[in-house]
């Protein structure tokens, strides 16, 4: 006896809406790959997206110029990053269950990027203070080298890997930090309120030499910030911010070329501006 016919295009019907929803749940790509929306850290104020999928390299040229390959301070922000990106993963079912999920991080011990065999670095130049790496690595093993950084959960380690695209599709998270004047120098604001209740500033640029920054939500803004080249005028980078409030706050501001930082205090119950035209010397 034949099946019904209708029950067939019901089927049918059943099969072609999974397939319509199971598109529906893949997020867009944009042009540059990236798969979600920018996600906020309430930690460090840095903003972070997955991107799909490539070598470690394609990775890297696809990275906006404002953003960078993931970066780890400490476990802290390693672990904020799983739990934020976890779900966004598309597992690798051709590897071992212990090494599923993985993201390419912005570590390299290649010569390509200022680095040299077995001298890590981060790609944004800040210290190596804090590794992860799993037993036996970086190990340096596949043919061409390993000169590229992954970290792989539930194994929940960092592993050195080659960029043979050939082998290696994988992920990888961008993260963006409070930059002005092309990155060269990073804002960080910490609050701090009479009630002694306190977190980062969260920013948002404005231009590339210019930023707020929010502190209770975003559609109230409490400090504007703002780098100027004064390098012709007097052989110095300028700082200048203005407070659209009366929270204690401490900008702390960084020359990531040079390391050299300078802090700012904005006094409890009182709006403090102010400039600074010697802040950074000119290179
Ligand atoms: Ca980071
Ligand atoms: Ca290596
Ligand atoms: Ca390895």
């Amino acid at each position: 006896m034949g099946k019904d016919p209708e029950m067939k295009n019901g089927r049918v019907l059943l099969i072609l809406l999974l397939i319509c929803c199971l598109a529906e749940t893949v997020p867009p790509v944009t042009a540059s790959g990236i798969l979600t929306e920018w996600y906020v850290n309430p930690s460090n104020g840095h903003e972070y997206a997955l991107w799909g999928y490539g070598t470690w390299i394609a990775a890297y040229n696809a990275c906006p110029a404002d953003a960078h390959l993931v970066t780890f301070s400490d476990a802290v922000e390693e672990a904020w990053v799983w739990s934020t990106f976890l779900a966004f993963i598309a597992p690798n079912y051709s590897v071992p269950e212990s090494d599923r999920y993985r993201f390419y991080i912005g570590l390299t011990d290649s010569e390509i990027y200022g680095a040299s065999e077995g001298n890590w670095k981060w790609v944004t130049g800040e210290p190596v203070s804090y590794t992860h790496w799993g037993v036996g690595e970086p190990n340096d093993s596949w043919m061409s080298g390993e000169d590229f950084a992954e970290t792989i959960r539930p194994g929940n380690y960092w592993n050195d890997l080659g960029t043979d695209t050939f082998f290696f599709n994988t992920q990888a998270i961008f993260e963006r930090d409070t930059l002005l004047h092309d990155g060269r120098f990073e804002v960080v604001v910490d609050w701090l309120t009479p009630t002694g209740s306190s977190g980062k500033g969260l920013p948002v640029p404005l231009t590339t030499d210019s930023g707020y920054f929010w502190f209770f939500e975003d559609t109230n803004i409490e400090l504007l910030v703002k780098i100027k080249d004064g390098c012709e005028v007097n052989g110095y980078y300028w700082f200048f911010y203005g407070a659209l409030t009366d929270v204690e706050y401490t900008i702390t501001v960084t020359d990531t070329e040079t390391s050299a930082v300078k802090t700012y205090h904005g006094t409890q119950h009182v709006p403090t501006n102010g400039n600074d035209i010697n802040a950074f010397a000119c290179p």
